[in-house]
């Protein structure tokens, strides 16, 4: 269905905004990622399909929405975009294994070591986490290698041990645990806030962008990120298993704020992260229009 929003003056229309990155990226990760060749072959095969299957590509878009706004070039952004999403997609390669959340289905089709092996999953995994930062180092980036270095400090953080590797900790530990509200919110600003903010921190940083409008998308990114978990959380619960969607039946006792606040109280609670991620961005004025359609596609979004 297209969603089709009226912002400012002129129509937005998400969905080619979402599709023109999501082609861009798929090219510019195939092209980036290496072929499969030599005895190595195998996780290389095993990196391409974990990448190049059909993701939303939110965080890609972030990225390049962000960067816009200051005028980047697109081929830059779409490079940056593509190390975040190899990150995404070594947390997911690894979030599906056995040790961990044990899914066999990703994205509609068979998890990474489902299709080829545990083994396999693991190193292609690892692949993708250090192929990233040698993305990121590369001059294709920007020409400017203090930009370079301070992207690459700034994607470690978001997903190491302070960040989304973090968050996974906490999260493998809460299963039958007692959280508090804010115990989970950290665990959620962790383990999937963090991306989301880098993601929008590219941007300025490869615009070079003042720190007043830094700080402006990352309290976006902060609530967005937030409010994303939440209904992703809400999809879970209220449609469990749909082959459609590629969705699984996870009834595992891990604590969330669906769980905790209940249904309704979840939804206000996006709501009013959405509304309030939205108002980070009024510095940017009418420009932002497409940040805050996003938005509201977190809330509204079916899979
Ligand atoms: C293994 C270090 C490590 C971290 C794993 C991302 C993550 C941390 C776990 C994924 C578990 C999960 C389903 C979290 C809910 C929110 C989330 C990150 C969903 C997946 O992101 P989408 O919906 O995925 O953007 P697509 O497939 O569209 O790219």
């Amino acid at each position: 269905m297209m969603k089709v929003i009226q912002g400012g003056t002129s129509a937005i229309n998400l969905d080619a905004a979402l599709q023109e990155v999501s082609e861009g990226l798929y090219e510019k990760m195939d092209r980036l990622l290496p072929k499969p060749e030599g005895g190595e072959a195998r996780v290389v095969e095993a990196m391409r399909y974990a990448t190049l299957s059909p993701g939303k590509r939110l965080r890609p878009f972030l990225v390049v929405a962000s960067a816009d706004l200051f005028g980047v070039d697109r081929h830059a952004s779409l490079h940056t975009a593509a190390a975040i999403e190899f990150v995404h997609a070594y947390s997911l390669v690894h979030d599906d294994l056995p040790a961990m959340d044990n899914d066999p289905l990703r994205r509609g089709q068979p998890s990474c070591w489902a299709k080829f092996d545990e083994a396999t999953a693991i190193l292609a995994g690892d692949a993708l986490l250090t192929f990233a930062f040698e993305c990121l180092a590369d001059d294709r980036t920007h020409a400017d290698s203090k930009v370079r270095c301070e992207l690459v400090q700034a994607l470690a953080r978001a997903s190491g041990a302070n960040g989304m590797v973090g968050g996974q900790m906490i999260d493998l530990l809460s299963e039958e645990q007692d959280m508090t509200i804010d115990q989970i919110i950290r665990l959620q600003r962790l383990k999937t806030g963090k991306l989301f903010a880098i993601s929008c921190e590219a941007g300025a940083i490869l615009g070079k962008a003042p720190q007043r409008l830094r700080q402006a998308l990352q309290g976006y990114a902060h609530d967005l990120g937030l409010a994303f978990q939440i209904t992703d959380d809400l999809l879970d619960a209220e449609k469990g298993s749909d082959k459609e969607s590629g969705r699984q039946d996870k009834s595992t006792h891990k604590p969330t704020l669906v769980s905790v606040m209940g249904l309704e109280r979840a939804r206000e609670q996006a709501e009013m992260l959405v509304s309030q991620a939205k108002s980070h961005l009024g510095v940017f004025d009418k420009r932002a229009a497409l940040l805050k359609t996003l938005a509201d596609f977190v809330l509204t979004r079916e899979h």
